[in-house]
């Protein structure tokens, strides 16, 4: 069968409500199962109004974002949540067990699967340190946890539903350099069949993505490979020498 999970932004103009000036201009580009497109770019440039779109917690001003070819528009909510998932920048635990929050997008889970998700995620270890493991307590927001561990359970909730999309928006920049680099090639063996879009600040984050989009100012002003965003992109430059 064919792969699922396209994702596809056809000339996308978005405005918050009430904003006079667009955040996002004239974003174009396609995402494909089996492939990593990342997105780079300075604070405020609209990396996460950009993948927030997908799962319409905004819908677009102009344009469409489509999915296997069919607008989000014209999709069921519980229809996309099944099939994208998102690790937002500020990833959110709620009070209650990890395996709570770590079920919560599929109830459904059995615990082999919770387990798996975790070793992926690199926070298999920080939940079998303490005896209670998956039953030990998150406090309202992971007060709990720190913001590493946050991340890395968010990335496990991620897992756990099988999407056909993830979106991880800055989802490694509270790990260190290692672990990070662990993380991302046990994910790689986890999401061959998927569609990855990975938000990032740090180079090393993407350096090995399919394709790049240099985001400045709401609008891609360069895409590429690494490789060959080195060589044509003065903004990509500017980020990789920050
Ligand atoms: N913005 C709003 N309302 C919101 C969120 C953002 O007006 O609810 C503006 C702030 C900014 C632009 O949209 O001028 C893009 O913000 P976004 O959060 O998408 O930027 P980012 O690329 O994700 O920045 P960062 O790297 O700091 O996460
Ligand atoms: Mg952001």
């Amino acid at each position: 069968a064919e792969k699922k999970g396209r994702v596809e932004f056809r000339d996308v103009t978005f405005k918050y409500p009430g904003a006079e000036a667009p955040v996002l201009s004239n974003i174009s580009f396609t995402a494909e199962p089996g492939k990593t497109l990342a997105i780079i770019g300075s604070t405020g440039a609209g990396k996460t109004t950009l993948v927030s779109l997908l799962p319409r917690l905004y819908d677009v001003a102009s344009g469409e974002v489509l999915l296997d070819g069919v607008p989000v528009t014209e999709m069921d909510s519980s229809e996309i949540t099944s099939r994208v998932s998102a690790v937002p920048q500020k990833p959110y635990l709620f009070s209650g067990t990890i395996e709570h929050n770590l079920r919560f997008g599929k109830p459904d889970a059995t615990d082999e699967e919770l387990w798996e998700a975790l070793e992926t995620a690199q926070a298999k270890g920080f939940v079998e340190e303490k005896s209670s493991g998956l039953n030990r307590r998150i406090a309202q927001g992971g007060t709990n946890v720190s913001g590493g561990q946050r991340q890395r359970l968010s990335i496990a909730r991620a897992l756990v539903t099988k999407p056909n999309v993830y979106l991880f928006d800055d989802s490694f920049s509270a790990l260190d350099v290692a672990t990070d680099a662990r993380l991302r090639k046990a994910l790689k063996g986890k999401t061959k069949d998927a569609t990855v879009i990975i938000v990032a600040q740090r180079v090393s984050t993407i350096a090995d993505a399919d394709e790049i989009l240099v985001l400045d100012n709401g609008r891609i002003v360069d895409r590429g490979t690494h490789d060959e965003l080195l060589e044509t992109s003065p903004t990509y430059q500017e980020i990789v020498e920050s």
